[in-house]
């Protein structure tokens, strides 16, 4: 494979500079014998480095490459509302904690679901999934792009006493209010699916992003729950804080990206890496400033 010496450093500063999407210079990348993933980790340090912001969207890994204003140095890291300590009683379940990062604010659980209620949500969704999309920051309606390979289910928040009993437990894990919480997803990934790098949050300078948060407002935090062990790859990445986490059945990872200030950390910046080996199961809780109705 190819490496990113200078003349590729070159090439990325000018193509960022004209404004060129993140897909068409991932692609130019691939094309020239860089995996996927070191391709895009190029062109996001060089959009980084380049335009002194951060790239945004859920669609983000989507064809354009935007901006927010917020520089990682602006964002004011305060408490982050889960509590502290190694065990959390979590609702009806105590949580283990099993790393946490203050910058951006990480937490990884262990024992989130039972492995019954994991297979359990597997088998409530393996019938009912549908390719996912991502939001178009322009338009904000949900597109089917090649940067998130994976197939999708949404329960309805407490749509029945298993379900519900899921999200009073992920509330309090959260210490978030169970009404802001967007229904739960499933997601499924086969061998080479993966989600490339964005955020969970709705980028506030984008026309496509008022559609959503006029529902609830602005995201707030991200809980991930991992319902298999992945038997190689698959982990979830921070690229801009060199994080990746394994996931195992059962354990979760917590992102926490708008602060009491309404500030979005642009630290939060993640994806999914690529399934190397077996499926991948994951339960996303997106929690909400207000309630979500
Ligand atoms: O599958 C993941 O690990 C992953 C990574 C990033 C999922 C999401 N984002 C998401 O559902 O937002
Ligand atoms: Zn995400």
């Amino acid at each position: 494979m190819p490496v990113v010496d200078a003349a590729w450093e070159d090439w990325l500063a000018t193509n960022a500079k004209r404004g060129c999407t993140v897909d068409s210079m991932v692609e130019a990348m691939v094309g020239a014998g860089f995996d996927s993933l070191s391709a895009s980790a190029a062109v996001q340090r060089a959009l980084g480095a380049g335009l002194g912001g951060a790239r945004t969207a859920e669609a983000e890994g989507g064809t354009q490459a935007r901006l927010v204003k917020a520089a990682p140095a602006d964002y004011q890291y305060d408490a982050s509302p889960v509590p502290g300590g190694n065990l959390i009683r979590a609702f009806d379940r105590d949580v283990k904690v099993l790393m946490r990062c203050e910058r951006p604010q990480v937490i990884v659980f262990g024992d989130v679901l039972s492995p019954d209620e994991c297979a359990e949500m597997i088998e409530r969704s393996r019938h009912r999934l549908k390719r996912s999309t991502t939001v178009n920051p322009e338009t904000g309606q949900e597109d089917v792009i090649r940067n998130r390979t994976s197939e999708g289910i949404w329960f309805q928040r407490g749509e029945d006493a298993f379900i519900e009993r899921i999200d009073q437990r992920i509330a309090s894990l959260m210490n978030w209010p169970v009404e802001n919480g967007e229904g739960l997803q499933i997601l499924h990934y086969n061998t080479s699916g993966e989600y490339r790098p964005h955020f969970d949050y709705f980028p506030p300078d984008q026309q496509g992003s008022a559609v959503h948060t006029a529902r609830g407002g602005q995201r707030v935090a991200t809980l991930i729950v991992y319902l298999n062990d992945v038997e190689n790859g698959g982990e979830t990445i921070f690229p801009e804080a060199g994080l990746s986490v394994a996931g195992r059945q059962g354990g979760a990872v917590y992102f926490r990206y708008l602060n009491g200030l309404r500030q979005l950390d642009p630290l939060t910046l993640h994806g999914g890496a690529p399934v190397l080996g077996g499926e991948k199961w994951i339960m996303t809780k997106w929690m909400r400033e207000r309630e979500y109705r």
